[in-house]
């Protein structure tokens, strides 16, 4: 093999390399560009005000929230005791996510705690438990 031909088969190669590169780098760009567009259309966020009191409170709602219908992701932070809700806007809205967290025994905004089910809570849960 000649030195030319050496020369123009690396050319070649690396070209090959060089546009798949691309290929792969515009697929990339399209696909993550698609995602967040969808997710942007599909789901929307709201951070609700609870009355958490402890981690079991955090617990039980969000596991309580990730069966609610329509909830993607729901987090709980307790110094502020608001917990973020994503969730899918076809399936639930804001209001009805509000409820759920009621049923759980929790205020949610102006939404007052499901009677009953604050009842049932653990003294340590209840509202005016102090803060452990
Ligand atoms: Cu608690």
């Amino acid at each position: 093999m000649s030195v030319f031909t050496f020369i123009l088969r690396w050319i070649n190669r690396n070209k090959k390399t060089l546009i798949y590169g691309y290929a792969i780098k515009t697929v990339l760009v399209f696909s993550v560009m698609g995602f967040t567009q969808n997710s942007a259309k599909n789901t929307a966020e709201i951070s609700v005000k609870t009355s958490a009191v402890c981690g079991m409170c955090k617990e039980r709602i969000e596991k309580g929230l990730a069966f609610e219908k329509g909830v993607k992701e729901a987090s709980l932070d307790l110094k502020t005791k608001m917990v973020t809700v994503t969730y899918k806007v076809r399936k639930t809205d804001p209001d009805k996510i509000r409820k759920a967290i009621s049923r759980l025994g929790y205020d949610a905004d102006d939404v007052p705690a499901d009677e009953k089910a604050y009842g049932k809570l653990p003294a340590c849960c209840k509202k005016d438990a102090a803060p452990h």
